[in-house]
């Protein structure tokens, strides 16, 4: 995906505890079965595979209805920040396999220990740009975002607190269907770019897809991508905890993909909310392996 980088350092992470509903916690193993091994190895990818272990059960702290299970998803984006800004920093390229997208804090949080001016593709139904003042969930993994931007609960944007926060202007949110009130305000407030379902139809994939490589890669020195499964239509990727309809094509998600990776621009990049427990058999894993190899550079000629 990009040449700069001598190997991919995945990391599978077991955790659901930002979302709602159980079971993202299996998305990488479903990843692994349904082939995504094998898959690396017949594109040429040279990668290293880490499991994380997921954080213990925090029993009897008092719990915050506007931050679900926070000292959980505090301990596991620790853990995740330091081995993904371990990877950056030998050169190599961090690839996450989520777990719900609460784990974009620590992907984000390691990623900028080491790059100063991050650029991020943000490829979601959802904007993941609630605070818990706006939150109507308390779920964390509508949150991810917007900690990223240095919003939100302290103990959670501490989380990067050696790093720096990302800059809106570099930020890009494709696929978008579903945002609350306040998520609305902060892109307009916070002039994120924002290409919504409507915006894909009328001006075409490819198109949406140069724009945000020029946004997230002029005057940055990485840019990550992240890809929530549930920005893919239900119909074809039913696996997901908040599915939305009117979602990408699979075209369409391929497309984005394959555009990356000629793009050469990504040092980076995770795939998260993969349910295999809501998955129709492997249907949603198996598409999610075909995208993973579109973005490591398989070809259809
Ligand atoms: N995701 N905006 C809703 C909330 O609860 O804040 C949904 C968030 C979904 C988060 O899909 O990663
Ligand atoms: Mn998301
Ligand atoms: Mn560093
Ligand atoms: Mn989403």
């Amino acid at each position: 995906t990009n040449h700069r980088f001598s190997q991919v350092s995945v990391f599978s992470v077991p955790f659901d505890r930002g979302a709602a509903r159980r079971g993202a916690a299996q998305g990488p193993e479903a990843l692994f079965r349904a082939g995504l091994a094998r898959k690396l190895e017949a594109l040429g990818v040279q990668y290293t595979a880490e499991r994380l272990a997921p954080p213990p059960h925090a029993k009897g702290t008092a719990h915050d209805g506007r931050l679900k299970n926070l000292p959980e998803v505090i301990a596991v984006n620790e853990a995740l920040a330091a081995r993904v800004h371990a990877a950056a920093e030998a050169g190599h390229f961090p690839l996450v396999l989520g777990g719900d997208h609460s784990l974009a804090i620590g992907t984000l949080a390691g990623l900028t220990r080491h790059y100063r001016r991050m650029g991020v593709i943000w490829v979601d139904a959802h904007s993941d740009l609630n605070t818990p003042d706006t939150t109507p969930s308390g779920n964390i993994h509508g949150m991810s975002l917007a900690v990223g931007l240095g919003k939100g609960d302290a103990r959670l944007t501490a989380i990067s607190c050696d790093g720096s926060s990302i800059s809106p202007e570099h930020v890009v949110l494709i696929g978008a269907r579903s945002l609350d009130q306040g998520e609305r305000e902060l892109i307009r407030r916070e002039g994120i770019t924002c290409y919504t379902m409507q915006d894909i139809d009328r001006l075409g994939m490819f198109r949406v897809m140069e724009e945000a490589i020029r946004i997230a890669s002029s005057g940055t020195d990485g840019v990550h991508l992240s890809f929530d499964i549930d920005s893919v239509d239900p119909s074809i990727a039913p696996g997901t905890g908040t599915p939305v309809p009117g979602g990408l094509s699979y075209r369409e998600a391929h497309l984005a993909l394959e555009t990356l990776h000629e793009a050469g621009i990504l040092s980076s990049a995770e795939f998260v909310e993969n349910n295999p427990l809501l998955d129709s058999g492997q249907r949603t894993s198996r598409l999610l392996v075909g995208l993973i190899s579109s973005l490591l550079g398989e070809r259809i000629l």
